[in-house]
């Protein structure tokens, strides 16, 4: 088999398409680079000291592990100096990042989850980095928070690593979805998926159940029915899967269909669902709907959310398209 490495990829589609120039190249292959990092420090686990908690929190008030740190730090540290950036924000960061005056400055803003799906870090089950990518608007001088606030059809690339059993990258900067594995000999990433579709039905879905007496009607009446099975409305039977890392979640919807859902319920009115809308939502709902899946939030599609706030959070419906279609119609 031929390999095709991850810059002999994003030259090739530079070539075909125009959507990859220099700068978002070098953005990326620095991105992926640092996850090859992250992926080394979390391969380590308890030899490596990384396991465990902070004394800090972030700025949702969450704990913090030690590992979300290390992640952050090697995303701004990679990031810094390369002149491909003008600005960073971060899940784990209250405020963003403006690239240091010593380094110079280019014309995107990314931003990341450092580490997602923190409660399994310890636990060795699969976590990843998600990250997005948007131009900062026309004659910025100096970048602030509203800077980043575009609506996720602004996104010029995204993607995400998952470190597993394999660890493997997935993005899109527009035209299709690529998936490359890390051949940690050799230290490259390796296609090894192109043009992955997602399946339009499925027999699979993912959600966290213990949350079922605070689920709003048109989320339980959709899960009733998954589960009714052939004896329902359906008619047919449905399989479960939830991994708490949304990154191992949408990957496996990405290979064999499914729909992941994080709805908005009544547990907390002030906080619209769990998951965030410019760390997490965004670059994976780009990656779905560039697979032929769809992404809402139960009521319009994500990509065209006005963010109002960096930290924002929204309910979060995704993967293959006739499952969210149904659960969408069903919030009408
Ligand atoms: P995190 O970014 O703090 O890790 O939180 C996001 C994660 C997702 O990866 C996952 O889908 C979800 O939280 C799991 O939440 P829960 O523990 O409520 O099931
Ligand atoms: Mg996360």
């Amino acid at each position: 088999m031929k390999r095709i490495s991850l810059t002999q990829h994003l030259i090739e589609e530079q070539r075909l398409h125009n959507t990859i120039p220099a700068e978002l190249r070098l953005l990326i292959e620095v991105v992926s680079r640092a996850c090859k990092t992250i992926s080394h420090a979390v391969g380590k686990g308890a030899l490596g000291e990384v396991l465990g908690t902070t004394e800090t929190e972030n700025v949702q008030g969450e704990v913090q592990k030690k590992l979300d740190v290390i992640s952050n730090d090697i995303l701004l540290q990679a990031n810094e100096w390369g002149g491909h950036l003008a600005a960073m924000a971060s899940e784990e960061m209250e405020t963003i990042h403006p690239i240091p005056n010593r380094y110079p400055k280019g014309e995107y803003l990314l931003l990341f989850d450092p580490l997602d799906g923190s409660s399994n870090i310890d636990v060795n089950v699969s976590i990843g980095t998600i990250f997005s990518v948007l131009k900062a608007p026309e004659g910025m001088s100096r970048p602030t928070e509203k800077d980043f606030l575009q609506p996720g059809t602004k996104q010029v690339a995204a993607g995400y690593a998952v470190y597993g059993p394999q660890t493997v990258l997935v993005i899109t900067t527009g035209n299709g979805v690529q998936v490359f594995t890390l051949d940690r000999e050799m230290g490259s990433w390796v296609m090894t998926g192109r043009d992955i579709q997602i399946p339009e039905d499925t027999k699979e879905y993912a959600i966290n159940a213990s949350n079922a007496r605070h689920w709003q009607p048109p989320v339980t009446r959709y899960i009733d029915e998954l589960q009714a099975g052939t004896s329902g409305p359906r008619g047919k039977d449905f399989n479960m899967r939830w991994i708490a890392s949304m990154v191992a979640d949408v990957h496996r919807i990405l290979n064999r269909g499914g729909i992941f859902m994080y709805p908005a319920d009544a547990r907390d009115p002030g906080k619209p669902g769990k998951l965030r809308l410019m760390y997490e939502a965004n670059p994976m709902s780009f990656i779905v709907e560039q697979a032929g899946g769809a992404a809402t939030n139960g009521k319009q599609r994500i990509l065209d959310i006005i963010p109002q706030t960096l930290h924002q959070r929204v309910p979060v419906f995704l993967g293959s398209k006739n499952e969210v279609e149904r659960v969408t119609g069903y919030h009408a």
